[in-house]
């Protein structure tokens, strides 16, 4: 297949990033832009973020002397960004869900474009139905572990508490972090691993605990230092340089990353777009890594739970075009608009996901359920 991943709920972008392959098939990692800044408090801007990273990713060059290999030499597309509903977060979240879990099932690594913080929890749900040891690997100025945040418990600054109550203690790794409220340092202590040394420590210590298991690296652009990356919405002083961070990622090289994203570039207060070209790198060195030797497993497990009552709804979405269906997911999966020959069997249908989310695929590579409770 190739075009556009989800046709009806991504646009093509303008300028792609740069080098990435027009064919879809092929490619290993999947660019994906969430211009979602519903819930920044300080300042907006960072829907702006993914066209910002990929306009200046022109002037970055396609070989990394980090990891001696180039952009060149690997299959990634760039499916553009998701058309999100403005100002309604739920349905947004739903949507990257959705785009994230269709880059999955098809065997490809998610590179999600921020964004606010906020957009890495369904992502992260996502992948978490794939993987269900899977760690998340943090670099913020921020905790980000607010229960809530202006009585709001989606936002931004509780991005890293909603994702421990979806993996539990011990799976969330911090690093970078210099910011928040005396709780969210008690909560930090007692359910995740917050590195409060020097990034390259932190990542050296968080690799050695995560061993094996396979990774999300999130990345808020905030984690450096405001005078190497002003354009964000919540700058925090007192941060490392950019050269830093960069020595840090080179650090991730043993790990099992499966996911990826960088968030909060907010360009609209940085003229000179040193922020966006630290994001096009983080990028780049993301994309050489995740298509290193290892690729996808196809989805494992089933979890039906959530889905076994009769009467839900699920969204059958074929050949990346959304129709509906309807059934109770006790009873064999009716499936409607499905090719002929495909299974209408539930012995190969894979959940991924919950409320915003996933049944994964039943022949792979182009067929994927989406339910909602
Ligand atoms: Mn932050």
């Amino acid at each position: 297949m190739s075009g556009p991943v989800l046709p009806e709920v991504a646009r093509q972008p303008r300028t792609p990033f740069l080098a990435s392959s027009t064919d879809y098939a092929s490619a290993r990692c999947v660019l994906l832009g969430a211009p979602m800044d519903w819930s920044s408090s300080f300042r907006p801007g960072s829907r702006f973020g993914p066209a910002s990273i990929r306009e200046v990713s022109e002037a970055i060059e396609e070989y990394s002397v980090y990891a001696d290999r180039s952009l060149t030499e690997i299959q990634f597309y760039d499916a553009g960004d998701l058309i999100l509903p403005f100002g309604n977060v739920a349905a947004s979240l739903d949507l990257i869900g959705r785009g994230v879990a269709a880059v999955l099932t098809e065997g490809k690594f998610p590179v999600l474009l921020g964004g606010e913080h906020l957009v890495t929890y369904p992502a992260v749900r996502a992948l978490h139905m794939l993987y269900p040891d899977l760690c998340v690997l943090q670099f913020d100025a921020h905790a980000d572990l607010r229960s809530a945040y202006l009585g709001e418990s989606m936002s931004h600054a509780s991005v890293m508490r909603l994702l421990h109550g979806l993996l539990g203690d011990g799976r969330l790794f911090q690093v970078g972090i210099r910011s928040g409220d005396r709780e969210e340092f008690v909560f930090a202590a007692e359910h995740t691993r917050c590195y409060r040394g020097s990034l390259d420590e932190g990542v050296r210590s968080a690799g050695k605990d995560i061993g094996r298991r396979p990774v999300y690296v999130t990345i808020d652009i905030d984690v450096v230092d405001p005078a190497f990356a002003p354009g964000t919405g919540t700058p925090e002083c007192g941060g490392p340089a950019s050269a830093e961070l960069l020595r840090a990622f080179s650090r991730l090289d043993g790990l099992r990353i499966v996911g990826f994203d960088v968030v909060e570039v907010s360009p609209g207060t940085d003229l000179s777009s040193r922020t966006s070209l630290l994001a096009a790198i983080l990028v780049r060195e993301a994309l050489l890594r995740l298509t290193r030797g290892y690729s996808l497993p196809p989805p494992r497990h089933l979890r039906c739970d959530r889905f076994t009552r009769s009467g839900h709804k699920i969204w059958c979405m074929t050949q990346m075009r959304l129709s509906i269906s309807c059934a109770p997911m006790s009873d064999p999966v009716n499936i409607v608009n499905a090719p002929a020959g495909d299974s209408q069997t539930t012995s190969e249908i894979y959940v991924l996901g919950n409320d915003c989310a996933m049944l994964g695929r039943v022949h792979p590579p182009s067929f994927l359920l989406m339910g909602a409770g």
